[in-house]
C-alpha cells in the first residue's frame, strides 16, 4: 500500500498519490481491492469501474457479471509448445472437402484481419481491448470446404491440449487464429508462436501453442471440459463450472 507508483507509467495516478487524496478516496473504499496490492491494481481499479458502466455494441454489458480488468493477460500455465516459427504447423481438417496445413509461412499469406476484443477468464479477471491480428476461424473454414453435418471445432494444441467450441461461436466476427496481440509476438508462456482466440467464451477455449482446427459432428469435451469447466462457458451466464 505504501509502493510508490511508477507516475512516468502511471500519469493519471499522479493525483492520488497526494496523501489528502489518498486517505480520502481510501476512506470513500474505492481503494480497497489495492490495499496490500500494486499500483497496476488501482489503474485496473478504474478501468473496471468504466467497463461496469460501459455496454458492447452487441448491447450486453462490456464486463461480463464477477470480472475485474487487468491491464494486461495474466500467464495462467499449461504444457508449453516449443514455442518456434520453425517448426510451427496447423493442420484444419476434419469434417470438411479440402483439409489442408500449413506452416508458419503460409499462414500469414491467409486472408488477415485485426479485430479488437475482450477476453474474460474464468479465474475472474479480463483484458480489454486487445488488437489481435490472426485470421478468422470462418476463413480457415471456408479454405477447408468444411461439411455442412459439422457442428463443433475442435482446437488442438501441444501436448494433447484441446478446447471445444460450438461451430457458431467458432466462426464469429472475432474468431481467429492468432499471432499478434497490440502488434506485438506472443511471449511463449501466452501461445507463442500461435495461439486460437474466442473472445466471447472464457479464456481456456482460447488455446495456446496450437496445433490444429479440426471441425467435428459430434461435440467432444476437451481438456478443462472433462476437468469440471462447463462445457459451453459463456461469461455473461457464468458458465464457470460444469
Ligand atoms: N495449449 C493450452 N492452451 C491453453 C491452456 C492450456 O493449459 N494449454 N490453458 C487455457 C486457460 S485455462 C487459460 S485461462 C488461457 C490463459 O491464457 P494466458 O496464459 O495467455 O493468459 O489459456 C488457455 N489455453
Ligand atoms: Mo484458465
Amino acid at each position: 500500500m505504501s509502493e510508490r507508483p511508477d507516475l512516468d507509467r502511471y500519469p493519471e495516478l499522479a493525483p492520488r498519490w497526494d496523501r489528502r487524496q489518498f486517505i480520502k478516496s481510501a476512506a470513500a473504499g474505492t481503494l480497497l481491492m489495492a490495499a496490500g496490492g500494486t499500483l497496476v491494481r488501482i489503474a485496473a481499479d478504474d478501468l473496471t469501474k468504466k467497463a461496469r458502466a460501459d455496454k458492447r455494441s452487441d448491447g450486453r454489458p462490456r464486463l461480463p457479471p464477477g470480472q475485474r480488468v487487468l491491464e494486461n493477460l495474466r500467464a495462467m500455465g499449461g504444457q508449453e509448445g516449443d514455442g518456434s516459427v520453425k517448426t510451427f504447423a496447423l493442420k484444419v481438417y476434419g469434417l470438411c472437402k479440402t483439409p489442408f496445413e500449413v506452416d508458419y509461412a503460409g499462414l500469414l499469406k491467409l486472408p488477415t484481419v485485426t479485430k479488437a476484443a475482450d477476453v474474460h477468464c474464468v479465474t475472474g479477471w479480463s483484458m480489454l481491448g486487445g488488437e489481435w491480428k490472426g485470421v478468422q476461424v470462418a476463413t480457415l473454414a471456408e479454405k477447408a470446404g468444411v461439411r455442412g453435418e459439422a457442428r463443433h471445432v475442435i482446437f488442438e494444441a501441444a501436448h494433447g491440449f484441446t478446447a471445444n467450441v460450438p461451430m457458431k461461436e467458432a466462426t464469429g466476427d472475432t474468431s481467429l487464429v492468432t499471432w499478434r496481440l497490440n502488434g506485438k509476438p506472443f511471449p511463449l508462456q501466452h501461445g507463442a508462436p500461435v495461439r486460437g482466440l474466442i473472445p466471447d467464451l472464457y479464456f481456456w477455449k482460447s488455446a495456446k501453442w496450437i496445433t490444429g482446427v479440426r471441425f467435428v459432428k459430434d461435440d467432444i469435451p476437451g481438456f478443462w471440459e472433462v476437468r469440471g469447466y462447463h462445457n459451453h462457458a459463456d461469461p455473461w451466464k457464468e458458465e464457470r463450472y460444469g
